[in-house]
Parts: structure tokens; sequence; C-alpha cells
């Protein structure tokens, strides 16, 4: 992962130097350069809906409050056999132990439709990354959160918030991206039907390899979108960029031409885990207080109707 960030860095140098020589690499019409707000038209090729919020320096898919929802898509379909994109972001919000719920970067057929996974539709077809902030398993996890994790779907699959998605994965890992002051990366490449996720989460300029999965099929023609969402709990979901770069491919314009048929598919998952029931949610402090207190207040109570049953059957005694 560290040989791309160099060749993207020498790229970004060439770029500098020679701008008409990038013009190919980074595509302007499936990017999102600050500043994102200023004279003119607001955030040229994409769209956004739900809470979503446009400044110049970020666009907030949701602010830190309860039930929130937002997204952003991009106009045009992707067209290239390999590229690569690089998010910047950051999540931030008041919450210390309980936030969420995270976010999701689309690669999908359709764009701008709203749902329970992250903001977006559920029985998808595409890719989804998605930074889960919030734990919903219960039982024994793997992995602690947040947690990063791709999934590719043909329309079929659920994504099971219950499990948090472990079931459908193709491959994972735990990432702490909330509440730092700097801005933090995800870099997600598709390359030769391999697909390969990396993050930049501690302000080195150095990727770091999150996971690398052969064998996952993905056509052209669909659509990038970013969409995230809060329930009981909430942060600041905001994207601060997002560059993509066409990748070289060594396939005829025939080949690249015949892949808008391809439906996504993946021939490695990770093993699922067995699926079990989670059990059932434990008492909460408050409910505990009130069993407690009904407790104390019952034995109270008996025992002050023991005191005056006995003093009772004394006194009746005596007068027998
Ligand atoms: C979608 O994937 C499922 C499970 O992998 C498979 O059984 C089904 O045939 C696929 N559907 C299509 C249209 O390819
Ligand atoms: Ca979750």
């Amino acid at each position: 992962m560290v040989t791309y960030k160099k060749e993207t860095q020498i790229i970004a140098l060439l770029c500098a130097i020679l701008p008409i020589a990038c013009e190919n690499f980074k595509v302007r019409e499936h990017s999102l350069i600050r500043p994102f707000q200023g004279v003119g038209v607001i955030l040229p090729h994409w769209d956004f809906l739900g809470n979503t919020m446009v400044t110049s320096n970020y666009i907030r898919l949701t602010p830190d409050m309860q039930s929130k929802s937002g997204a952003l898509w991009n106009y045009s379909p992707v067209m290239s056999r390999n590229w690569e994109v690089h998010v910047s972001f950051k999540v931030h919000g008041k919450g210390t132990e309980l936030f969420g719920d995270g976010f999701a970067i689309w690669y999908t057929k359709e764009r701008m439709k709203t749902g329970p996974v992250f903001g977006s539709k559920d029985h998808f077809s595409g890719l989804a990354i998605i930074l889960d902030t919030y734990s919903n398993h219960n039982g024994p996890h793997n992995h602690q959160h947040p947690y990063l994790s791709a999934m590719v779907n043909n329309g079929t699959w659920s994504y099971d918030h219950d499990r948090d998605g472990t079931h459908t994965q193709l491959a994972g890992c735990e990432v702490r991206f909330r509440n730092v002051d700097y801005e933090t990366l995800i870099s997600i490449r598709y390359e030769n039907d391999i697909l390969s996720v990396s993050t930049d989460l501690e302000n080195k300029n150095e990727w770091k390899n999150c996971f690398v999965v052969n064998n996952v099929e993905l056509p052209t023609g669909y659509y990038l979108g970013m969409s995230a969402t809060t329930g009981d709990l909430s942060d600041n979901h905001d994207i601060l960029g997002f560059k993509f770069y066409s990748v070289d491919s060594s396939d005829t314009h025939e080949q690249i031409m015949s892949r808008t048929n391809i439906i996504p598919n993946a021939k490695t998952f990770e093993p699922p885990r067995e699926h079990k029931d989670d059990p059932k949610p434990g008492m909460s402090n408050a409910k505990i207080f009130f069993i407690l207190l009904f407790g104390m207040v019952a034995a109270v109570g008996a025992a002050i109707f023991g005191v005056s049953y006995f003093k009772d059957r004394n006194s009746r005694k005596r007068f027998y």
C-alpha cells in the first residue's frame, strides 16, 4: 500500500508542476474539491439530500443530533475499469462513550436512494465501504469499533445491523478516527478485480493497509456516493474532500465496455460467524434501581405488617 502512496505522491508532484499532465489522472467530474460553496454553483457534479449541509470547508452528512440522515451522490457513472478514491473525512461529536452510527462510501447501481444502511438503500447492487462507529452486537464480537468493512451485493443480501454486517463482509479492520483534530483519510483502490482499502488516521501522511481482497467483480457505469445516519446516538459526519483517480488498465476498449454487464460478486467472503441470536438486552441501571426500591418498600411494608400483626395477636392473647 505504501507503493501506491508513493505513486500518487509522485503524480501529485507532477500535477503541481504541469497541471495539464494530470487531467486524466484525477477526474474532476468524480471529485469534490474545496471550497465547496462560493459564488456560483454549489457542488458541481454532485447532488445531496436529507440533512446534508454544505459549507465552504466541509460537507456535513449529519450533524451531531439524533435521528438525522444525509447523503451525497456523484452525477456521472464511473467508466474507468480501474480506479482509486481518496476520501478525507472527520467524524466528531460530544459523545465520549456512546456515539453513532457511522457512514458509508458507495459504488452502486442506483443513486439518491435513502434507506436503513447508514442512510442508504438496503439490498443495494454494488460495493459498500462501511465505517461503523457503533457496535450493535451484544454477543462476543471479533473486533472493536469503529470498524471498517467492505460488502459486495447483487441486490440479494440485506445488511444486518444487529450483527454489524459481519455475516456479509468481505473483510474488515479496526480503525480509530473519531474526535481527532486533523483530517483522516481512507483510500479505496479497485484494480484488476483487487479491492484494497487503506487508511491514514494518524496524520502521518502514510497509508496503512486495512485489507486486500482478490476476485471482486464490479461493473463499470455505477455511481459513487457517501451517506451517514444518526439514531439515538449521534456524531458529526463530515466529508472534507473526495478525489477520484483513474488507474491505467491493460484491457482493450471492448473488454472495458463489456464490463457494464457484470453482476457484482466476490469469490472470497470472510468465514461467517455462527448466526446466534443476541442475548436479551441486560437490565438498565434505572430498572435495577426501581426493582431494588420496590423490594425495599415491600420488605419494609412486610415488616410493619408483621410487627403490627404480632402485636395484635399478642394484645389479643392478653385479652383472652
Ligand atoms: C446473487 O448472489 C447470490 C448469493 O451469492 C446468488 O445465489 C444469486 O444467484 C446472485 N444473483 C444474481 C442475479 O447473480
Ligand atoms: Ca453498527
